[in-house]
């Protein structure tokens, strides 16, 4: 399941008092569930990783922590095999940190790959892996069918007639079974088939899936969510209104507006945000699947402390700075000295996904404005971008100085890049400074090492434009 286990690292950790302060509020008590999701594509988090973010979790009061992550072989394609002895004892000591820290911990089977729905057999390994669980201390189940193959077997149809009634049946028998069987606190979530809105529309998991859920789907069951989109910029309340409408609850969101596994050259350091306060009061809680490299989600989970602890306003900039004012600690460098200033400029080039912060926007303005004015503007406009530019390269090199080696591993691949394309821009600055005509070239950036993978040759294939739709290019 995962690698080695050495002592808990709670690097980071002497952060924590300047942080915690007693907070009471309605949508951190533990029946609205709020915290981590490991549940993204790619290697888990190692088991030091865990402690930290246990550590972040506690201090800001996020109260559960969903194990899910999509290539722990056993959770996923495996999910029918027990865990070893040496992986059941690594999982026993993740329960037992969870609990030590008042943190609801909750195992997920995903075993919707090839699992036979019709098959009783296949219920009783799900309950035989969850009891392996539950005999380590865990009693929070998840079940998850997401990304899984939209085509029923045979025996499925016949005995179901839909994917909605056999994942209903199969989830509905572990529940009563939990329930007969567990602690009375005991929940359990559900990942459906179709996840968003966009999914919803398509008619994934075929007519009526989300209907045939609602009623189906025990009530006491919480139904994930990850809004519009799979990678949500927005969730309105009315959108979260209407699906509890058809679900006969509210929904339980899986926000994905961290996430990375879907592109490993960026990470999103922004604050939570696209989300109205008053969402809190419209879902049953609002668990958080974030960037792979757990160092990167200090803001993140900070900010979405902040946000479910606001009252009445919420600026999510403002949380964002003052996170990241926090963060800044952990950039201390055997180099030169890394100010807070530029550490905003950076985490503003990797802010969200759909969104650059303001000073990267500035940034990437000035570089427009330079590289598209006339031939007698060139020069008043590149000063303009030369500065910004300037310390945002700096700052991209002095990662590699970083103290904190963990924090330095997850940023230092990113990072790189755009390093490479500041060099690339202020080298191009200055041979246009000497003459405005000339031939712009760098030794460092060539044709092949520079842009060169498959990747990128591919990606000059198809134009994308701002609807989506993409165009074979010329
Ligand atoms: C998904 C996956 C999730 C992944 C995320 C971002 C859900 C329910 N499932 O669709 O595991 O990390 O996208 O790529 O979100």
């Amino acid at each position: 399941m995962d690698h080695s286990y050495g002592d808990p690292v709670f690097s980071h950790i002497d952060l924590i008092p300047l942080l915690t302060a007693e907070l009471d509020f309605k949508f951190m008590n533990s029946d609205f569930l709020s915290g981590v999701i490991e549940g993204f594509y790619g290697t888990p988090w190692t088991p030091s990783e865990r402690y930290m973010v246990l550590g972040w979790m506690q201090a800001w009061q996020l109260n559960t922590y969903l194990y899910a992550p999509k290539d722990d072989l056993k959770q996923r394609l495996l999910w029918r095999e027990d865990y070893t002895v040496e992986e059941a004892a690594l999982l026993k000591d993740l329960i037992d940190a969870c609990q030590a820290r008042g943190i609801r911990f909750v195992y997920a089977l995903s075993p919707g790959l090839d699992i036979a729905y019709a098959r009783d057999a296949e219920v009783d390994t799900l309950k035989r892996r969850m009891d392996q669980v539950r005999k380590l201390g865990g009693n929070h189940f998840a079940l998850l069918f997401d990304d899984i193959p939209d085509s029923m077997r045979e025996e499925d149809r016949v005995r179901f007639g839909s994917f909605a009634k056999a994942q209903c049946h199969v989830v509905n028998s572990l529940y009563r079974w939990i329930q007969q069987t567990s602690a009375d606190d005991s929940r359990v979530l559900f990942c459906p088939t179709p996840y968003c809105g966009r999914m919803q529309r398509a008619g994934l998991g075929g007519d009526h899936y989300l209907e045939e859920i609602g009623t189906g789907l025990d009530s006491g069951i919480d139904v994930f969510w990850t809004g519009p989109e799979i990678i949500s910029s927005e969730i309105s309340v009315e959108h979260v209104e209407s699906l509890s409408q058809t679900l006969k609850r509210q929904p339980l969101i899986w926000d994905n507006l961290h996430a990375n596994d879907y592109d490993g050259t960026r990470f999103y350091c922004g604050p939570y945000s696209g989300r109205p306060l008053e969402l809190r009061g419209a879902v049953r809680g609002i668990l958080h699947n974030p960037n792979n490299e757990a160092p990167l989600n200090f803001v993140p989970w900070k900010t979405l402390s902040d946000y479910l602890r606001a009252e009445t306003d919420w600026d999510p900039r403002v949380s964002y700075l003052g996170a990241m004012k926090t963060w800044h600690a952990s950039f201390e460098s055997a180099g030169s000295p890394i100010s807070f200033e530029d550490l905003v400029l950076l985490g503003d080039c990797f802010y969200l996904p759909q969104e650059e912060g303001s000073e990267a926007a500035q940034l990437y303005i000035a570089a427009r404005n330079w590289l598209t004015a006339d031939v007698g503007d060139r020069q008043s406009k590149f000063e303009t971008f030369r500065p910004l530019a300037t310390r945002l390269r700096n700052v991209c090199a002095e990662i590699v100085n970083l103290k904190d080696r963990a924090l330095f591993s997850a940023l230092c691949r990113k990072t790189w890049d755009l390093r490479e394309e500041m060099d690339l821009m202020l080298t191009c600055g200055r041979l246009m400074e000497a003459d405005p005509n000339a031939r712009l070239h760098s030794d460092f950036h060539l044709p092949g090492t520079y842009r060169g993978s498959m990747v990128d040759k591919l990606r000059g294939l198809l134009d994308q434009s701002e609807d989506g739709s993409f165009t074979a290019t010329n």
